[in-house]
């Protein structure tokens, strides 16, 4: 039997600037502190050939049809399964920046059907704990960068954020691959203190665990 615990999955989940990359970066630092070994990721990895492809698409430097796209966001989290299961495996918790629920969100939101979206996703690692960071709109749009990229338009955000809520209904709110939500409207510390809450629980919990769940599988 081996000996190594394994490390938590844990997703950052929200709106565009609700603040996931400052607080994903604020959180491996505060794991790092306090001896945890821990792995940043961020979706979509913009640094693989898939990964570029969807880069030049977000900075609207091509076009590609809706359900192609999805795709591709989808196989880019794919690509990155293996490192996923061995990291884990290997003891180290992971902090992943957006997942497949902004997969889903994003491309139902723009009118595909969330079962189709939902479809190619299916069987991924599931995340031990989904942390949901909500924000309004209209406070999003107040902070930084807003409206630079393809997605970073009001009324679609609303949508976007409509179907995160569906899709966090579904989770349980409490013990394994559960989901919280966590207001981000709220100053750095005060939110970053809510996160820490929440993995602290689940590192605390999932290590007892042999393996990673598969997502949305039953
Ligand atoms: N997308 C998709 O369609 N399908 C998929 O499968 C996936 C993604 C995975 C790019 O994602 C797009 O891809 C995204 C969804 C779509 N849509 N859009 N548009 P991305 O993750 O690469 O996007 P990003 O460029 O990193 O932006 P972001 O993630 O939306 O921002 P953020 O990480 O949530 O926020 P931040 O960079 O940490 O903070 C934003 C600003 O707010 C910054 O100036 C901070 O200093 C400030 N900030 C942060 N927290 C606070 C608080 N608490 N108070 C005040 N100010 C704050
Ligand atoms: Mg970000």
């Amino acid at each position: 039997m081996s000996t190594v615990q394994r490390g938590a999955f844990i997703v950052i989940e929200g709106l565009d600037r609700s603040g996931k990359s400052t607080q994903a970066a604020l959180l491996q630092s505060r794991l790092q502190n306090a001896n945890v070994s821990v792995k940043l990721m961020k979706f979509p990895d913009r640094t693989t050939p898939v990964g570029k492809m969807i880069d030049a698409y977000l900075r609207s430097q091509s076009d590609v049809d809706d359900r192609t796209i999805h795709l591709l966001f989808s196989a880019n989290r794919w690509e990155a399964v293996s490192s996923i299961e061995s990291t884990l495996a290997a003891g180290t918790t992971i902090i992943c920046d957006r997942y497949a629920f902004s997969g889903v969100a994003f491309s139902a939101a723009k009118g595909l059907p969330l079962a189709w979206c939902r479809s190619p996703d299916v069987s991924l690692p599931a995340p031990d704990l989904t942390l949901f960071l909500d924000i309004s709109p209209d406070i999003a749009k107040s902070r930084g960068g807003y409206g630079e990229e393809r997605y970073e338009k009001e009324e679609l955000q609303r949508r976007v954020r409509n179907i995160f809520h569906q899709l966090g209904d579904e989770l349980p709110k409490d013990g394994a691959g559960r989901w919280a939500v966590i207001d981000a409207g709220r100053d750095l510390n005060t939110v970053s203190e809510s996160l820490w809450h929440e993995v602290a629980i689940t590192i605390h919990d999932c290590t007892k665990q042999d393996s990673v769940g598969k997502l949305w599988q039953s």
